[in-house]
């Protein structure tokens, strides 16, 4: 398999100055050996934090949303050219909180993947059923229409570019994850919807797993073959575990 596997980390709202600063810290005492890309997904007023403390090692830094304009009256918006500015690489967009709690749309993810790419930024585009809908046998068609929106913006070549996180919403900050089965079946119908599009994306596009990836459940996920990476909420918090999760990988 020739994509690199991608170990994620969304700290979602949580951080501060000093204790970003002992967590970076403490990843970066570890000098990890890798062979995976490893990622942190930071509040935006921390980017030039991680600028300052992460250029030239092999630890890179995102965000966790971006707008989906370029410039102008879009008050307490941040633009993917502004993210650029700090030498951020990945933007997470469409998150299922993002999705849940300031209603956005598809088409609004789709834009916010069109934007960043302009931008140079890969965003990293997040897919997933609740569980009313995975109860109601929608999983697929949830999560393929919510690919599809992105997909009808792209050409083949910036397709081929952009990270798809498969994040079970009733498996996010409940402690329940999707068995490595489960995630596979999804993760195959996602790599076969961008199949019927571009053989050449389909290769290329890495799908992680996001919900509730832990130390103790990473390694039977990350061997599956359609599971590239893992997006990761709290477990990215605690160096100890991240950098478990980075060995498993
Ligand atoms: C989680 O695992 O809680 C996440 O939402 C990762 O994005």
């Amino acid at each position: 398999q020739q994509r690199r596997t991608l170990i994620a980390g969304n700290w979602k709202m949580n951080g501060s100055l000093s204790a970003n600063s002992g967590l970076l810290g403490d990843l970066l005492a570890a000098s990890i050996e890798s062979a995976s890309e490893v990622l942190v997904c930071v509040p935006s007023v921390y980017l030039a934090q991680c600028d300052a403390l992460l250029a030239k090692t092999s630890i890179a830094f995102g965000a966790q949303d971006v707008s989906a304009h370029q410039s102008g009256a879009y008050t307490g918006e941040v633009s993917p050219a502004m993210l650029a500015d700090f030498s951020c690489k990945y933007v997470i967009v469409g998150h299922s909180e993002r999705r849940a709690y300031h209603h956005e749309s598809n088409e609004l993810v789709a834009q916010k993947s069109l934007q960043a790419l302009r931008s140079n930024i890969c965003p990293i585009v997040c897919v997933g059923e609740t569980l009313e809908q995975r109860e109601a046998g929608k999983t697929n068609e949830v999560v393929v229409t919510q690919l599809q929106a992105v997909m009808d913006v792209l050409d083949d070549g910036a397709l081929a570019r952009i990270v798809v996180a498969y994040e079970p919403v009733w498996a996010i900050g409940t402690g329940k994850t999707a068995t490595p089965e489960m995630a596979q079946e999804v993760h195959a119908v996602l790599r076969k919807t961008l199949a019927e599009r571009s053989a050449f994306a389909a290769e290329k596009v890495r799908i992680l797993y996001g919900g509730s990836m832990k130390p103790d459940n990473a390694k039977e996920l990350l061997v599956m073959p359609d599971i590239d990476g893992g997006l990761i909420g709290g477990a990215a918090l605690k160096a100890v575990d991240f950098l478990a999760i980075i060995a498993a990988a």
